[in-house]
Protein backbone atom coordinates (compact mmCIF):
# COMPACT_ATOMS: atom_id res chain seq x y z
CA UNK A 1 0.00 0.00 0.00
CA UNK A 2 1.41 3.54 -0.83
CA UNK A 3 1.59 5.99 1.78
CA UNK A 4 2.01 9.89 1.48
CA UNK A 5 2.88 12.23 3.74
CA UNK A 6 0.79 15.27 3.02
CA UNK A 7 1.36 18.46 4.48
CA UNK A 8 -1.62 21.04 4.55
CA UNK A 9 -2.67 23.46 7.10
CA UNK A 10 0.20 23.47 9.29
CA UNK A 11 -0.12 19.52 10.00
CA UNK A 12 1.61 16.78 8.41
CA UNK A 13 -0.93 13.68 7.84
CA UNK A 14 -0.35 10.12 7.03
CA UNK A 15 -2.68 9.49 4.78
CA UNK A 16 -3.37 6.24 2.44
CA UNK A 17 -4.57 7.05 -0.86
CA UNK A 18 -3.25 10.53 -1.32
CA UNK A 19 -5.17 11.33 -4.66
CA UNK A 20 -8.87 10.68 -3.55
CA UNK A 21 -7.96 12.51 -0.32
CA UNK A 22 -6.88 15.73 -2.51
CA UNK A 23 -9.77 15.00 -5.54
CA UNK A 24 -12.58 14.02 -2.73
CA UNK A 25 -11.63 17.20 -0.75
CA UNK A 26 -10.30 15.54 2.06
CA UNK A 27 -12.15 13.47 3.41
CA UNK A 28 -11.07 12.56 7.24
CA UNK A 29 -11.53 9.00 6.69
CA UNK A 30 -8.42 7.87 4.37
CA UNK A 31 -6.07 9.63 7.31
CA UNK A 32 -4.13 7.03 8.61
CA UNK A 33 -2.21 9.03 11.14
CA UNK A 34 -1.64 12.35 12.54
CA UNK A 35 2.35 12.98 12.46
CA UNK A 36 2.77 14.90 15.79
CA UNK A 37 5.45 17.39 15.38
CA UNK A 38 5.35 20.86 12.97
CA UNK A 39 5.91 20.84 9.55
CA UNK A 40 9.41 23.05 9.94
CA UNK A 41 10.51 20.33 12.57
CA UNK A 42 8.85 17.35 10.43
CA UNK A 43 10.71 18.60 6.90
CA UNK A 44 14.04 19.45 8.73
CA UNK A 45 14.52 15.85 9.76
CA UNK A 46 15.51 13.36 7.20
CA UNK A 47 12.94 10.88 6.80
CA UNK A 48 14.08 7.56 8.23
CA UNK A 49 11.09 5.92 5.95
CA UNK A 50 13.01 3.01 3.25
CA UNK A 51 10.95 4.34 0.16
CA UNK A 52 8.36 6.64 -0.32
CA UNK A 53 6.56 7.40 -3.48
CA UNK A 54 3.67 9.87 -2.49
CA UNK A 55 1.31 8.18 -5.27
CA UNK A 56 1.33 6.49 -8.67
CA UNK A 57 1.50 9.18 -11.17
CA UNK A 58 -0.46 8.46 -14.32
CA UNK A 59 1.06 10.60 -16.56
CA UNK A 60 4.09 12.78 -15.59
CA UNK A 61 4.91 16.14 -18.50
CA UNK A 62 8.08 18.52 -18.18
CA UNK A 63 8.07 21.79 -19.05
CA UNK A 64 11.37 22.88 -20.29
CA UNK A 65 13.60 26.03 -20.79
CA UNK A 66 11.86 27.98 -18.52
CA UNK A 67 14.73 29.43 -16.59
CA UNK A 68 17.61 31.49 -18.55
CA UNK A 69 20.03 29.33 -17.66
CA UNK A 70 18.27 26.34 -19.63
CA UNK A 71 18.55 28.36 -22.55
CA UNK A 72 22.64 27.77 -23.15
CA UNK A 73 21.45 24.07 -22.80
CA UNK A 74 24.25 22.92 -24.48
CA UNK A 75 27.30 24.78 -25.44
CA UNK A 76 28.44 22.61 -28.21
CA UNK A 77 28.41 24.61 -31.52
CA UNK A 78 26.81 21.79 -33.69
CA UNK A 79 23.40 22.00 -31.07
CA UNK A 80 20.24 22.00 -33.73
CA UNK A 81 19.78 25.45 -35.13
CA UNK A 82 15.91 27.68 -36.19
CA UNK A 83 17.33 30.62 -37.67
CA UNK A 84 20.33 32.34 -35.72
CA UNK A 85 19.33 30.66 -32.86
CA UNK A 86 20.17 27.67 -31.15
CA UNK A 87 16.85 25.39 -30.50
CA UNK A 88 16.46 26.21 -26.76
CA UNK A 89 17.61 29.90 -27.16
CA UNK A 90 14.39 29.63 -30.00
CA UNK A 91 11.99 27.57 -27.22
CA UNK A 92 13.38 29.98 -24.49
CA UNK A 93 12.62 33.47 -26.59
CA UNK A 94 8.87 32.19 -28.43
CA UNK A 95 5.83 32.01 -26.75
CA UNK A 96 4.97 28.23 -27.03
CA UNK A 97 6.57 27.19 -24.08
CA UNK A 98 8.34 23.03 -24.55
CA UNK A 99 6.12 20.42 -22.80
CA UNK A 100 7.20 17.37 -23.37
CA UNK A 101 5.81 13.66 -22.46
CA UNK A 102 8.02 12.14 -19.41
CA UNK A 103 6.51 8.80 -18.95
CA UNK A 104 3.81 6.85 -16.40
CA UNK A 105 4.37 5.76 -12.76
CA UNK A 106 6.34 2.75 -14.37
CA UNK A 107 9.80 5.15 -14.50
CA UNK A 108 9.09 6.92 -11.06
CA UNK A 109 11.12 6.32 -8.05
CA UNK A 110 10.08 7.58 -4.75
CA UNK A 111 12.79 9.10 -1.80
CA UNK A 112 15.42 6.80 -1.00
CA UNK A 113 14.80 4.91 -4.27
CA UNK A 114 17.19 4.22 -7.33
CA UNK A 115 17.31 7.18 -10.22
CA UNK A 116 19.40 5.15 -12.94
CA UNK A 117 21.76 5.97 -15.40
CA UNK A 118 20.94 4.41 -19.15
CA UNK A 119 23.52 1.67 -19.88
CA UNK A 120 24.02 3.31 -23.83
CA UNK A 121 24.63 6.95 -21.68
CA UNK A 122 27.85 8.58 -20.52
CA UNK A 123 26.62 11.85 -19.41
CA UNK A 124 23.28 11.66 -17.84
CA UNK A 125 22.00 14.75 -15.29
CA UNK A 126 20.07 15.37 -12.51
CA UNK A 127 17.36 17.88 -13.20
CA UNK A 128 15.89 19.38 -9.72
CA UNK A 129 13.00 20.79 -10.62
CA UNK A 130 9.75 22.03 -8.40
CA UNK A 131 6.59 20.05 -9.88
CA UNK A 132 3.02 20.42 -9.43
CA UNK A 133 0.43 17.55 -9.40
CA UNK A 134 -2.85 18.40 -11.48
CA UNK A 135 -6.34 17.08 -11.71
CA UNK A 136 -8.23 16.60 -15.18
CA UNK A 137 -8.88 20.11 -15.12
CA UNK A 138 -5.52 21.87 -14.66
CA UNK A 139 -6.29 22.79 -10.98
CA UNK A 140 -3.34 22.29 -8.67
CA UNK A 141 -3.99 20.19 -6.05
CA UNK A 142 -0.19 20.03 -4.74
CA UNK A 143 3.39 20.58 -5.10
CA UNK A 144 6.34 18.30 -4.48
CA UNK A 145 9.85 17.93 -5.55
CA UNK A 146 10.94 16.29 -8.69
CA UNK A 147 13.69 14.97 -10.32
CA UNK A 148 13.20 15.04 -14.00
CA UNK A 149 16.39 12.56 -14.81
CA UNK A 150 18.08 13.26 -18.24
CA UNK A 151 20.95 11.42 -20.83
CA UNK A 152 21.47 14.57 -21.72
CA UNK A 153 24.15 12.71 -24.28
CA UNK A 154 21.29 11.20 -26.37
CA UNK A 155 19.51 14.46 -26.05
CA UNK A 156 22.65 16.48 -27.55
CA UNK A 157 22.63 14.12 -30.58
CA UNK A 158 19.58 15.22 -32.12
CA UNK A 159 16.64 17.09 -30.71
CA UNK A 160 14.33 14.40 -31.98
CA UNK A 161 15.96 11.63 -29.43
CA UNK A 162 14.60 13.64 -26.40
CA UNK A 163 12.04 11.08 -25.47
CA UNK A 164 14.84 8.74 -25.43
CA UNK A 165 16.81 10.91 -23.10
CA UNK A 166 13.70 11.42 -20.79
CA UNK A 167 11.76 8.18 -20.58
CA UNK A 168 13.06 5.13 -19.10
CA UNK A 169 13.26 2.83 -16.12
CA UNK A 170 14.87 4.97 -12.96
CA UNK A 171 14.36 8.15 -14.99
CA UNK A 172 12.16 10.24 -12.69
CA UNK A 173 11.91 10.48 -8.70
CA UNK A 174 9.62 12.82 -6.75
CA UNK A 175 8.35 13.27 -2.96
CA UNK A 176 9.09 12.57 -0.49
CA UNK A 177 6.18 14.47 0.32
CA UNK A 178 3.22 16.40 -1.15
CA UNK A 179 2.14 19.93 -0.13
CA UNK A 180 -1.13 21.96 -0.38
CA UNK A 181 -1.02 25.24 -2.16
CA UNK A 182 -2.35 26.71 0.84
CA UNK A 183 0.62 25.10 2.77
CA UNK A 184 3.38 25.74 0.07
CA UNK A 185 2.67 29.37 -0.57
CA UNK A 186 4.06 31.74 -3.05
CA UNK A 187 5.51 29.11 -5.75
CA UNK A 188 7.70 32.18 -7.04
CA UNK A 189 9.61 32.54 -3.90
CA UNK A 190 11.41 28.91 -3.13
CA UNK A 191 14.74 28.28 -3.15
CA UNK A 192 16.10 25.09 -4.76
CA UNK A 193 19.60 23.36 -3.89
CA UNK A 194 20.70 20.48 -5.13
CA UNK A 195 24.05 18.45 -3.96
CA UNK A 196 25.55 15.70 -5.18
CA UNK A 197 27.80 13.35 -3.26
CA UNK A 198 29.97 11.02 -4.62
CA UNK A 199 32.76 8.67 -2.22
CA UNK A 200 31.41 10.56 0.96
CA UNK A 201 32.21 13.91 -0.69
CA UNK A 202 30.15 17.21 -1.73
CA UNK A 203 30.98 16.36 -5.33
CA UNK A 204 28.45 19.09 -6.71
CA UNK A 205 26.43 21.87 -4.42
CA UNK A 206 24.04 24.44 -6.60
CA UNK A 207 21.14 26.63 -5.97
CA UNK A 208 18.42 28.57 -7.18
CA UNK A 209 15.25 30.16 -7.28
CA UNK A 210 11.72 30.01 -8.37
CA UNK A 211 11.85 33.38 -9.05
CA UNK A 212 13.60 33.00 -12.30
CA UNK A 213 11.19 30.98 -13.49
CA UNK A 214 10.51 32.70 -17.19
CA UNK A 215 7.45 30.92 -18.33
CA UNK A 216 5.26 30.54 -15.24
CA UNK A 217 3.29 27.72 -14.02
CA UNK A 218 0.07 28.97 -15.49
CA UNK A 219 1.44 29.36 -18.89
CA UNK A 220 2.59 25.65 -18.76
CA UNK A 221 -0.49 24.23 -17.32
CA UNK A 222 -2.47 26.12 -20.20
CA UNK A 223 -0.30 24.83 -23.05
CA UNK A 224 -0.57 21.37 -21.71
CA UNK A 225 -4.45 20.97 -21.17
CA UNK A 226 -4.80 22.16 -25.26
CA UNK A 227 -6.77 19.73 -26.57
CA UNK A 228 -4.83 17.26 -24.12
CA UNK A 229 -7.51 15.33 -21.50
CA UNK A 230 -4.46 14.59 -18.57
CA UNK A 231 -5.99 12.19 -15.79
CA UNK A 232 -6.35 13.69 -12.07
CA UNK A 233 -2.92 13.07 -10.96
CA UNK A 234 -0.84 14.23 -13.80
CA UNK A 235 2.22 15.46 -12.67
CA UNK A 236 3.92 18.56 -14.20
CA UNK A 237 7.38 19.61 -13.80
CA UNK A 238 8.26 22.91 -14.29
CA UNK A 239 12.18 22.97 -15.42
CA UNK A 240 15.34 23.12 -14.12
CA UNK A 241 17.88 26.03 -13.53
CA UNK A 242 20.65 24.25 -12.03
CA UNK A 243 22.73 22.42 -14.75
CA UNK A 244 26.27 20.64 -13.71
CA UNK A 245 28.98 20.87 -16.08
CA UNK A 246 29.38 18.29 -19.12
CA UNK A 247 32.39 16.26 -17.14
CA UNK A 248 29.66 16.66 -14.08
CA UNK A 249 27.47 14.00 -14.56
CA UNK A 250 25.88 10.93 -12.65
CA UNK A 251 28.13 7.88 -11.89
CA UNK A 252 27.09 4.51 -9.99
CA UNK A 253 26.67 5.10 -6.21
CA UNK A 254 26.58 9.14 -6.71
CA UNK A 255 23.84 10.29 -3.59
CA UNK A 256 21.40 13.43 -4.82
CA UNK A 257 19.74 15.55 -2.39
CA UNK A 258 17.00 17.65 -3.90
CA UNK A 259 15.84 20.69 -1.66
CA UNK A 260 13.00 22.87 -1.73
CA UNK A 261 11.83 25.42 0.89
CA UNK A 262 8.60 23.97 2.41
CA UNK A 263 8.72 20.79 0.78
CA UNK A 264 11.41 19.13 2.27
CA UNK A 265 14.50 17.16 0.96
CA UNK A 266 14.30 14.51 -1.62
CA UNK A 267 17.20 11.83 -1.48
CA UNK A 268 17.84 8.76 -4.18
CA UNK A 269 20.81 7.14 -5.25
CA UNK A 270 22.46 6.44 -8.93
CA UNK A 271 22.57 3.19 -10.43
CA UNK A 272 23.88 2.28 -13.80
CA UNK A 273 21.79 -0.54 -15.87
O1 LIG B 1 14.53 19.64 -24.26
C1 LIG B 1 15.05 19.79 -23.22
C2 LIG B 1 14.46 19.51 -21.91
C3 LIG B 1 14.51 20.71 -21.03
C4 LIG B 1 14.28 20.43 -19.60
O2 LIG B 1 14.00 19.32 -19.18
C5 LIG B 1 14.41 21.54 -18.65
O3 LIG B 1 14.65 22.69 -19.04
O4 LIG B 1 14.27 21.27 -17.45
MG1 LIG C 1 13.89 19.24 -16.93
Amino acid sequence: MKKTYLIDNGRVYLIKDALSFLINDKHEKEIIAEVKVNTDEFLNKESKEKIITPFDPPEVWGSGISYFVSRQRYTDPNVARIGDKSIYEAVYDAERPEIFFKGTSRCVVGHNGIIKVRSDSVWTLPEPELAVILDHAGHILAYTIFDDVSARDIEAQNPLYLPESKIYDGSSAFGPYIVTPEEFGDPYSKNIKMRIHRNGNIFFDGNTSTSQMKTRIEKQIKYLLIDNSIPDGTILTTGTSIIPRNDQGLLKGDVVEITIDNLGTLITTVDKS
